[in-house]
C-alpha cells in the first residue's frame, strides 16, 4: 500500500478488526446514516424504485415492487444507491479484505413483511443454486470464494422484526452443494428462503445447523454489516407485532479477478423472474476492472 492510500483511507479496519473479520466471517454493524434520515431516504427510495426508465432490467408486472427479483442491480440507475455502494465506510473495508480492485456485481432487496417466516440458514458460494449456472468464478477452483455482502438496514431490524442471524466462523466450510439445484415455488415466497427450500441443498440431509451458536444482528436503520456469503446466515421471522415491514439492501462485491456470469449467459432466471443481461455491467467501487471477462 503506498502512502497516498494510507492517508486517504479513513474507514479501514484496524489489524485486530481485520483478524476478527477473518476469524468470524463478518464485521459490524457500522453506522453509515443517521437512522431518522435513513427512514426518510427509504420512503423516497421506494418511490424511485417504481420508476424503471433507466433500470437495466424490465419491470415484471406480475410481481410486487420489492419482491420482483428483477429489481436487482438498482445501484446502476438510482442515484442514492449509486453513491451508497461506494460509501467510504464500505469501500475502505472492502479494499482491506479484497484488495485494491473491487467490483460491485449485484444488489438486491430483502423485504420481510409482518408474519413472514425467517430466511432459512444458507451459505452461497457460486450462486448457482437458483439459476443453474455459477454466477461467480474465482480463478482457482480448488477452494471456494463467494462474495462479500454488505447488508444495509433500511428500516430498524430487531429479533421481532426479522433481523439477520449469523453463525460466526462458519465461512470456510460449505455445508451445502449449490450445484444440486432447487425448484422455485412462488407460493413459498414468504416462507423461508424467498421461494426456495435451501435445506434441499444440504450435503448431508440429516445435518442440522447448531443454532445455539447463532448471533442475532439487530440493526438500526442506516447501519450496515459486512459478511462473506459463505458464512452461515439466516434471519428471524417477522412476528407481526408491528405493521412495519423490514427492508434490507444487499450489495455484493468481488475482487476483479473473479469472473461474473462466466460464459456470458444472455439471461438470468431467479426467484421466478427471467431478465435479459444485455445491459448488465459490474461497477468498480475501488480501482479498476482488469479482467477481460467482466463487463464494466
Ligand atoms: O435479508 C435476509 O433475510 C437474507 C439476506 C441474505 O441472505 C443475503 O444478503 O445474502
Ligand atoms: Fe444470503
Amino acid at each position: 500500500m503506498n502512502n497516498v492510500e494510507t492517508q486517504t483511507k479513513k474507514f479501514g479496519f484496524s489489524k485486530e478488526e481485520l483478524e476478527a473479520f477473518r476469524k468470524n466471517g463478518f464485521a459490524g454493524p457500522f453506522t453509515l446514516y443517521d437512522s431518522e434520515d435513513m427512514k426518510e431516504i427509504t420512503k423516497k427510495l421506494r418511490y424511485s424504485l417504481l420508476d424503471r426508465t433507466d433500470s437495466i432490467y424490465e419491470f415484471n408486472e406480475d410481481i410486487s415492487e420489492i419482491n420482483d427479483r428483477a429489481n436487482y442491480d438498482r445501484h446502476i440507475d438510482v442515484p442514492f444507491l449509486k453513491d451508497h455502494i461506494k460509501h467510504p465506510k464500505i469501500v475502505d473495508k472492502l479494499t482491506d479484505i479484497l484488495g485494491e480492485n473491487v467490483l460491485c456485481w449485484r444488489s438486491e432487496w430483502f423485504p420481510k413483511y409482518p408474519g413472514d417466516k425467517g430466511t432459512s440458514w444458507h451459505q452461497a458460494d457460486t450462486f448457482e443454486f437458483s439459476s443453474g449456472e455459477p454466477q461467480l468464478l474465482w480463478p482457482s477452483k480448488e477452494d471456494f470464494g463467494g462474495t462479500i455482502t454488505v447488508w444495509t438496514a433500511l428500516t430498524d431490524t430487531t429479533i421481532e422484526t426479522a433481523c439477520l442471524r449469523f453463525i460466526p466462523g462458519t465461512h470456510e466450510e460449505l455445508f451445502y452443494d449449490e450445484s444440486k439445484g432447487v425448484e422455485f415455488n412462488p407460493d413459498a415466497i414468504h416462507d423461508g428462503f424467498f421461494g426456495y427450500r435451501y435445506q434441499n441443498l444440504q450435503k448431508d440431509p440429516d445435518w442440522v445447523p447448531d443454532e445455539s451458536l447463532a448471533k442475532s444482528m439487530e440493526m438500526k436503520a442506516g447501519q450496515s454489516i459486512v459478511f462473506w456469503s459463505t458464512l452461515m446466515h439466516a434471519s428471524h421471522s417477522h412476528l407481526g407485532k408491528t405493521n412495519n415491514m423490514r427492508l434490507g439492501f444487499a450489495a455484493r462485491y468481488v475482487p476483479d479477478m473473479v469472473s461474473v456470469y462466466p460464459g456470458n449467459p444472455k439471461e438470468l432466471t431467479e426467484f421466478g423472474s427471467t431478465v435479459s443481461l444485455e445491459k448488465y455491467r459490474t461497477v468498480a467501487v475501488a480501482g479498476t476492472n482488469r479482467n477481460p471477462n467482466n463487463i464494466t
